[in-house]
């Protein structure tokens, strides 16, 4: 048996060549890696001994070359091929193990020159990984390290691969070099080219989206139907998902998850994760329907769901601490879809595991708050893609302009900032009231801004909430003032929103009228 071995990310290839050397593989390699080999004490051939050809034109041709790719792809079991290999002594190469010059890495380096990007497309590599990747029947084509271990696993004990794990490595070859093809299409298709500009030096200003848009996801899992039981669904993850992630979670116990819970869990988790101090979430139909922050999971959830206990039936939960008994406890007395959170003590889970139903979701926190967000929002429109970066923006206190003559007293400031948290997660138009760190009425997704102001005081009425002395944010401007004399006669006292109206100067006399207080928060939240 023999392998080729070529790779630029030499990590662990000295103890899989080892491995394989020790049982009885020949290995044959590209420059700098036999050199590697060579140093380690193995017998290696060198490619360029083979195709009697040195590497040349600084590497860009080392195993472009038939005595390689008649190797690789040489039908065994086709008479014809074989007499071919033999006619021009070419041998066969039963294992590639190849990875990619680091393309990707290249060109997230900050001031990555043209030239450096340009030198680290690699062409012999995949260009071997198709010959290898196609001929899968009778090669094994290894495109990363953690496939070394299932490699050697059979080699031991079978003395040869399956066909299983030769077609599993065969449709990994060829993801990776779709993706590797993606990597290179993004990056020259968000190139502003300069003609005038080139040089070896020449660092390109890149625009923030590619020309054309490459992605690859990875089934996470197929659903048992869409948002509706006649459409299909599946779920797919970033090949890479941040830390933190919904993608990064696992389930712990229930049933699987539908189309709609993930997307409500989605907006469940984005949203505890926004909190820094112990807080639980509420979500139903895309939307919260209860948040609150206490000093522990208990309390945050109690609140949480005081907001609108009828909605909360057959809520997602999402708790950014450990979820302890007393929290599970009071959860277990509601009807819940999901419940998420970074851990669950044994006595929580131990309340759970009665309610075979519920579906528990651990996911860790990123390391460090706020560190990891969802970086990339796409929606499909007709035979299109929208893009969008992720709406991260985080408001400071210090960020707020008090335009009204009565100024806001520190716990509103407070509540100010929860409830503009909030209202980032609240379907447009969003009017969201507080207290104490605590959702005392949301009204979700309406076409006027008047309505869910409305319907935000009627939900409250509904959870005997008294909306004397809250505060509200609005994730736009009131158009008009009329909105805000909605909030004010339902018991607001203080308001937030964006401005940036034709009209706020109406709004601000309305609100010094009414004598509240009014901040501008200079960034709005539409999410739709
Ligand atoms: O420059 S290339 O596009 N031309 C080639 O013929 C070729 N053959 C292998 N790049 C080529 N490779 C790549 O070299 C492999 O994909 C691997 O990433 C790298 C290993 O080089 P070395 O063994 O010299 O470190």
């Amino acid at each position: 048996m023999k392998a080729l071995i070529s790779v630029s990310d030499k990590t662990g290839i000295v103890e899989f060549a080892q491995a394989l050397h020790a049982l009885g593989v020949q290995l044959l390699s590209t420059g700098g890696t036999a050199k590697l080999l060579a140093d380690k004490g193995l017998p290696v051939t060198e490619v360029a001994e083979v195709t009697k050809f040195p590497e040349m034109l600084d590497g860009r041709v080392k195993t472009l070359h038939p005595m390689v790719h008649g190797g690789l792809l040489a039908r065994r079991d086709f008479p014809e091929h074989m007499a071919a290999l033999k006619e021009h002594g070419i041998e066969t190469i039963d294992l590639l193990v190849v990875n990619l010059y680091p393309f990707e890495a290249t060109v997230a380096k900050p001031g990555c020159t043209l030239a450096d990007a340009i030198e680290n497309i690699d062409i012999g590599g995949p260009a071997m990984v198709r010959s290898a990747a196609k001929n899968w029947k009778d090669v094994g084509v290894v495109t990363a390290a953690d496939q070394y271990e299932a490699v050697l696993g059979e080699l031991k004990t079978a003395g040869k691969l399956s066909n299983k794990l030769r077609f599993e490595l065969s449709v990994a070859a060829f993801n990776r070099i779709s993706q590797y093809d993606g990597a290179i299409s993004n990056y020259l298709s968000s190139v502003k080219f300069e003609d005038e500009k080139l040089s070896e030096e020449y660092v390109p200003e890149r625009a923030a989206f590619p020309g054309q848009f490459n992605e690859q996801y990875l089934k996470v899992q197929d659903l048992r139907y869409g948002e509706n039981s006649h459409q299909q669904a599946a779920w797919y993850r970033d090949l890479a998902p941040a830390a933190g992630s919904l993608a990064t979670g696992v389930q712990l116990q229930g049933k699987e998850l539908s189309y709609n819970n993930i997307a409500d869990a989605d907006a469940a988790w984005e949203c505890v994760k926004s909190f820094e101090v112990p807080a639980c979430v509420i979500i139903k139909h895309a939307n919260p329907c209860g948040v609150a922050v206490g000093a522990n999971p208990f309390e945050a959830y109690s609140k949480a769901f005081q907001t609108d206990p009828t909605s909360a039936f057959g809520g997602i939960i999402a708790f950014n601490r450990p979820v302890d008994k007393a929290a599970a406890e009071a959860v277990s007395k509601q009807f819940v879809e999901v419940l998420m959170a970074p851990e669950f003590s044994a006595e929580a889970l131990e309340i759970f595991k009665s309610k075979v139903n519920v579906r528990l979701m651990k996911i860790a926190l990123p390391a460090n708050y706020g560190d990891v967000r969802n970086v990339l929002e796409t929606k499909r429109v007709g035979s299109g893609l929208l893009l969008q970066s992720a709406d991260n923006h985080e408001l400071k206190l210090e960020e707020l302009k008090v335009v009204t003559v009565k100024q806001p007293t520190q716990q509103e400031l407070q509540d100010l900032l929860f409830a503009w948290k909030v209202a980032k997660f609240v379907k447009s138009n969003a009017i969201v009231f507080c207290k104490n760190g605590m959702t005392m009425g949301v009204g979700a997704g309406q076409m006027s801004r008047l309505d869910s102001a409305r319907i935000a005081s009627i939900k409250a009425e509904a959870a005997k909430l008294s909306l004397q002395n809250t505060v509200v944010a609005s994730d736009a401007f009131f158009p008009f003032r009329d909105g805000l004399d909605v909030v004010v006669d339902a018991g607001a006292t203080c308001v937030a929103q964006p401005g940036g109206s034709m009209r706020d100067q109406e709004v601000i006399d309305a609100a010094n009228e009414r004598g509240v207080a009014m901040v501008f928060t200079g960034v709005r939240h539409f999410r739709h």
